[in-house]
């Protein structure tokens, strides 16, 4: 078995002296463990076994904390998406996870595979077995409809709700849970304020409608497979630092009060987090053939009963690694290299996690999962790996300041002077609205004439399309931040390829809804441009 080496690096408790390289290669070894790619024979092979595992869980009582709809309760209360933990949380959550698969399945040498989506734009085929699908019969029991589920686990998640601590307790108010019934209500869709159920915002799926794509049809969609494209994981890598408050610079999504801190709540989202991450999610989930809802698994926070969500991970997981790769190369930090900002970010006490022997993880914190070595992995090589000297080579330079734009009329307008000599990213802000019910993708349109209402993924007009993934929190109005890479093939981009150096190009951006054409077009709130 070929065996990638890598870097044994030390925990961050013994990393007080060091500021400059927070985390520091100290000795070369084999992970125990290798995530190999789904489409090669050893990740084929490890599906097998995942499936082993996933029908035992699927038939555990729920008073079983590895019973598989509990384990994605974890992720319905705990998970962190559009702050910096973000990563952190997901290596943990999935890091516990790998190893009671492991002990489940009977395969001592399980790992995850990860799905590549940009070299394999489409539902890996093996993920369409069995119960490698959430839409097999055997989930049937459990999720045929909403009075099932309800009848089947409501009663066990209100016991393990009233033994919580009070710290677990704290955590959830701070994700709006101040009550049980306020949990449930994002896994009915039931809006206390509306006295309704908002479809979209139903976290449960029925097993006939848990996953849109199907093994006919298991393509991701034109403008989900571009923001898995070579070029956006490249501008999504580029980033030098692990945060920066100028998202389209940072690895990492907003620095937030806490991991329960909300999307939406002034929150923005990284290039990687922002596109493929949650762009994959909502195509997986039917957002947009399958709006207003309710959508399959992957579109709310009840995502990880569909069993690709930890594939999708995995991958994310890999482009963590393979972007700290590139930053040790070029001898720069991992992690934030200030004390306090440090300190921050690995004091965040993750509660909620599940061991592989049944026990919980009542007090662990981010700091304990900065590292692959926690969990004994490591990867085989996938996209972004060979990319490591081009990379290196764009972020070599300087990378320039953010240029801040202005807006009128919901239009955000940019200038830029000469040719970019680096991945070009735009930080566009976008209204949340208030209305639950409202569309959450939006494609961001530059330079697109007046009558132009929609725009394909390979339109000289198309830069992206954003997306809100998990529900919308009922009355609540929030704009967010989406670091958007600018395509080339942007008409806009090639008159700016053209210019010289004294010449320079505006570049206006327009928001328009990703599928609905009868919705309102949301105003472009902020919009700056960063060549990194
Ligand atoms: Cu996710």
């Amino acid at each position: 078995m070929k065996v990638k080496r890598r870097e044994f690096i030390v925990g961050v408790s013994a990393l007080a002296g060091l500021s400059a390289f927070p985390v520091a290669p100290v000795r070369a070894a084999a992970a125990k463990h290798t995530r190999y790619n789904v489409t090669s024979e050893q990740g084929k092979a490890m599906l097998k076994s995942y499936a082993v595992a996933i029908e035992k869980m699927v038939n555990l009582p729920p008073t079983h904390p590895h019973n598989w709809f509990r384990n994605a309760f974890v992720h319905f209360m705990d998970c962190p998406h559009g702050n910096w933990w973000f990563y952190v949380w997901h290596r943990g959550y999935v890091g516990f996870f790998e190893q009671t698969v492991r002990s489940l399945s009977g395969n001592p040498n399980f790992a995850f595979p990860y799905w590549d989506w940009t070299q394999t734009p489409e539902i890996p085929e093996g993920m369409f077995d069995g119960v490698l699908t959430p839409v097999d019969k055997a989930f049937q029991p459990y999720t045929k409809d909403l009075d099932t589920f309800t009848a089947y686990i409501k009663p066990t998640m209100q016991a393990y709700w009233n033994g919580l601590s009070k710290a677990q307790r704290q955590q959830l108010d701070a994700r709006g849970y101040t009550d049980f019934n306020l949990l449930w209500n994002d896994v009915t869709g039931y809006d206390p304020s509306t006295g309704k159920i908002v479809p979209g915002n139903q976290g449960f799926a029925a097993t006939e409608r848990a996953r849109y794509l199907s093994r006919d049809n298991p393509k991701l969609d034109d403008k989900t497979a571009h923001a898995c494209s070579p070029d956006v994981i490249r501008a999504g890598l580029a980033p030098t630092l692990f945060h920066s408050p100028d998202v389209a610079g940072s690895f990492t999504s907003s620095k937030t009060p806490s991991h329960n801190t909300m999307p939406g709540k002034g929150t923005s989202f990284s290039v990687l987090e922002g596109q493929p991450h949650n762009l994959v999610h909502n195509g997986i989930g039917g957002v947009g053939p399958w709006n207003p809802g309710p959508y399959g698994n992957m579109t709310n926070f009840l995502s990880p009963v569909d069993p690709v969500f930890f594939l999708h991970h995995a991958n994310m997981d890999r482009l963590w690694s393979v972007w700290e790769g590139k930053q040790r190369k070029q001898g720069l930090p991992v992690l934030p290299t200030d004390k306090t900002e440090l300190d921050q970010l690995v004091r965040e006490r993750f509660l909620f996690f599940v061991r592989a022997d049944g026990t919980f993880v009542t007090d662990g914190k981010a700091g304990d999962y900065l590292s692959t070595d926690r969990f004994e992995y490591d990867y085989a090589p996938g996209f972004g790996d060979g990319e490591g000297m081009q990379v290196a080579a764009a972020t070599a330079r300087k990378p320039g300041r953010p240029v801040k734009g202005t807006v009128k009329a919901g239009v955000g307008s940019v200038t830029l002077a000469g040719a970019p000599t680096g991945p070009v990213v735009a930080a566009v802000t976008v209204p949340r609205s208030a209305d639950p019910t409202a569309a959450r993708e939006y494609d961001v349109l530059v330079n697109a004439p007046a009558g132009v209402t929609e725009a394909g993924a390979d339109s000289p007009y198309y830069a992206g399309t954003v997306g809100f993934f998990g529900p919308a929190m009922p009355g609540m109005a929030h704009d967010a931040t989406f670091a958007v890479p600018l395509p080339q093939r942007l008409q806009a981009m090639t008159t700016l390829n053209q210019t010289n150096k004294q010449a320079s190009a505006t570049l206006e951006f327009r928001l328009v809804p990703a599928y609905d054409k009868s919705a309102a077009a949301p105003a472009v709130k902020a919009v700056s441009v960063h060549t990194l």
